[in-house]
């Protein structure tokens, strides 16, 4: 173990001074173990020594490496001790055959997750759900470094086993011993590390008690003025459920298909109709069916944008007649509040509702300031049809907090942050939901590419709601 620390050292894989973290505060010690792919040798020992550190029981049928630093890691591993790998796509192409999890494995197998560093372990629990919702066995993560953040302890909880081949103060105390940092540097890294230890320890006691509780969907549901919005927060609480399908599959027979499958997880399905070749006009009564049998409603993503008069007939007319069978749809409002009152002029008489677009997940969009806040209040301004908003960051929009009988859903979700090539910009279910203040995650292509859909779809329903149960507690 000293000569693997040593080594890093060497390599100023683990440096002394005065760095500014990603965070934003300043840490007299960084760790950047990146490096090691340039270093064979450690590398193959820093793999032998993490297989090493596993019970001699133990056997896993594949391996995976958390992108980037420990997927070379990973593979050293897979290479030399004959374990297959398989690898996550942080970008999931709409193209060719990628799929959320790469690599030849079967429902039920037993995968290590490889990671190098573990601070609170939500990285390592962000990685374990696509695997597990790809049909995929989680119950062990085995890491170099572990920074004593309460991350054995959170992956616990979750039903995985950490292992750690060193601990953050072990490294420490050995370069010390072996003359790498004197005295004063000494105590100033253990005195950080105290303090963040209990920093960690704080915010996670302290953020709920000086928060403002969230009020829950079943108050909230009492205080819609819109039957369907109404309707939509009683179905979230009866399924515990705030995951809505975004369901761009190509043809309208999958979609029933998906439908079948997911139903029993979801509170809302989003359709874009218009991509359906095999369109046919019982779609509307097919898909209600289904939502009825699986009590979820129907969000046609038509993103109106036209003046008021047109609107009507869109929504109305042509040959999907989106007015029958979808319970919400969705409008943007760059041709002023007269689209509401169009839409409205149509959709109230049959209990509809409605949700206007005031941010938008794709890099360089243009909904954003002055154009947000003109979303919100024409929000306000229809509440009788407006059953809520569509929104990235719910908790900062302006006026926030708004007000509580609008639903708030965003999309751009899934369990890793990234995006996707044409400027999808995903963020995780929690951070969505606990931290930016939404309700519902909307989610694509994280459930449709999956291997198994409707497992998919369950993991990202239990974190979705996990994150809201968290929120109001
Ligand atoms: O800003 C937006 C608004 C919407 S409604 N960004 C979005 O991505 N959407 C929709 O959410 C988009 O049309 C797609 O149907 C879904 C996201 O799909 P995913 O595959 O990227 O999860």
């Amino acid at each position: 173990m000293e000569s693997l620390v040593l080594q890093l050292h060497e390599i100023s894989a683990v440096k002394f001074g005065n760095f500014k973290l990603k965070s934003g505060i300043s840490s007299p010690i960084y760790i950047d173990l990146r490096l090691i792919v340039s270093y064979p040798s450690l590398l193959r020992k820093i793999s032998q020594t993490l297989i090493s550190s596993l019970p001699s029981s133990a056997s896993y049928d594949v391996v995976f490496g958390v992108p980037y630093t420990a997927l070379p890691v990973a593979t050293c591993v897979s290479v030399t001790n004959n374990i297959p790998m398989v690898m996550r796509c942080k970008e999931i192409k709409d193209y060719g055959t990628a799929k959320a999890i790469e690599g030849d494995f079967k429902d039920g197998q037993t995968c290590l997750i490889i990671e190098d560093l573990v601070t609170s372990g939500t990285s390592v629990l962000e990685t374990a759900a696509p695997l597990q919702g790809a049909g995929l066995k989680v119950s062990d993560a085995v890491v170099l470094i572990d920074r004593e953040q309460g991350g054995r302890e959170n992956l616990e909880e979750n039903g995985i086993r950490l292992h750690a081949i060193i601990k953050l103060t072990e490294i420490v105390k050995i370069l010390r011993e072996k003359g790498k940092l004197n005295e004063e540097m000494e105590g100033t890294v253990m005195k950080f590390l105290e303090e963040n230890r209990k920093v960690a320890a704080l915010t996670k006691v302290e953020k709920p008690a000086t928060k403002v509780k969230a009020l829950s969907f079943g108050d909230r549901a009492k205080l819609s003025k819109n039957p369907t919005g109404k309707k939509l927060f009683e179905i979230m609480v009866q399924k515990e459920s705030n995951l809505c399908l975004a369901a761009d599959v190509g043809t309208a027979a999958e979609l029933f298909e998906l439908a079948e499958k997911v139903g029993p997880e979801i509170c809302l399905l989003k359709t874009h109709v218009d991509i359906f070749p095999d369109f046919t006009p019982d779609f509307g009564a097919r898909l209600s069916s289904i939502a009825e049998k699986y009590n979820f409603l129907i969000f046609e993503d038509r993103k109106f944008a036209d003046i008021g008069n047109t609107v009507t007939m869109q929504y109305e007319g042509g040959i999907f007649h989106i007015l029958e069978w979808a319970d919400i749809v969705n409008a943007h409002i760059i041709s002023g509040p007269g689209i509401v009152d169009g839409l409205k002029l149509k959709g109230l008489p049959h209990g509809r509702g409605l949700l206007l677009l005031a941010e938008m997940s794709s890099a360089g969009n243009l909904a954003k300031g002055d154009y947000t806040a003109a979303a919100v209040k024409i929000a306000e301004d229809h509440s009788d049809f407006v059953i809520g908003i569509i929104s990235v960051n719910p908790a900062s929009l302006p006026g926030a907090p708004v007000n509580p009988s609008f639903v708030q859903a965003t999309p751009g979700v899934q369990m890793v942050t990234g995006g996707d090539a044409l400027g999808q910009q995903y963020n995780t279910p929690h951070s969505v939901i606990h931290d930016r203040g939404s309700d519902i995650i909307i989610v694509g292509r994280g459930i449709i590419k999956a291997v198994n859909p409707a497992e998919a779809a369950l993991q990202y329903r239990l974190q979705g709601w996990n994150a809201y149960l968290a929120k109001c507690s």
